[in-house]
């Protein structure tokens, strides 16, 4: 099958791409190289009018909803933080599977009076102590949020779970679980109208390579 338009394909290194990869391949299209060993940020594909840009995982939102690239693979915690406008998520990957979960010392309150809470997640943490009626206060890190406790930074996190060793590793258990993590597919809105047809076709595609996962 032949791309009649020219098609971007943003993904993130590391995990990212290489869940996606055996997706691709599903799908009929193959990377010139390997984007774990280059430092090129545009890989070439097996199809002219096929290519993959290389980008932070925080920037594919970005970069789909400015039409920068007309897809990008993202976990849905970057989605959710990113707010969404500008692109559809049509499909579920089933790749980078996590959980998100507040975290802390075995013994930490959670009922205490203006909680604060560390975390990457803003959105997420404000939505999820919203809902029970909490009021909290949120402290923004871009990283190592487990150490926040430790030094008392905060009374709490919220933070990514996949095995559990690094709150382990920090002494840290999880509290309360509050959602699936996976990543999603998504389009920039304006791609999926005008270039309809080959967007649609490689939906298609990698919704069939998901379900062969299974
Ligand atoms: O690392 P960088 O700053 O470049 O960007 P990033 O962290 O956003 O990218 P990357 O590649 O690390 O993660 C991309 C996506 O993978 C995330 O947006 C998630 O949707 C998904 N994912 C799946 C994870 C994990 N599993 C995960 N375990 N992202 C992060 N982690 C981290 C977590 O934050 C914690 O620090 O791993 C640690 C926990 O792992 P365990 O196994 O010790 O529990
Ligand atoms: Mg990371």
């Amino acid at each position: 099958m032949n791309f009649s338009t020219p098609i971007t394909i943003a993904l993130s290194k590391g995990r990212i791409f290489r869940d996606t990869l055996p997706l691709l391949e599903r799908a009929g299209i193959t990377p010139a190289e390997d984007a774990d060993k280059t430092r090129k940020l545009i890989l070439d594909t097996n199809h002219d009018n096929v290519k993959l840009v290389l980008i932070r995982a925080t920037d594919v939102p970005t970069y789909v909803q400015w039409g920068a690239a007309d897809f990008g693979v993202t976990g849905k915690d970057v989605l959710t933080e990113h707010g969404g406008e500008g692109l559809y998520e049509p499909l579920d990957l089933q790749i980078a599977k996590c959980q998100m979960w507040v975290a802390g010392f075995p013994d930490a309150d959670l009922s205490l009076r203006r909680l604060r809470v560390a975390t990457k997640y803003v959105r997420a943490a404000r939505a999820y102590f919203a809902a029970r009626g909490q009021q909290v206060e949120i402290i923004k890190l871009y990283g190592s949020m487990e150490l926040a406790p430790i030094v008392g930074l905060s009374d709490i996190i919220v933070d990514l779970v996949e095995s559990g060793n690094t709150l382990k590793a920090n002494g840290l258990v999880p509290l309360e679980y509050m959602h699936d993590i996976s990543s999603r597919l998504v389009v920039n809105k304006a791609s999926w109208k005008m270039k309809h047809a080959d967007c649609s076709v490689l939906v298609d595609r990698l919704r069939e390579a998901v379900e062969g996962e299974k």
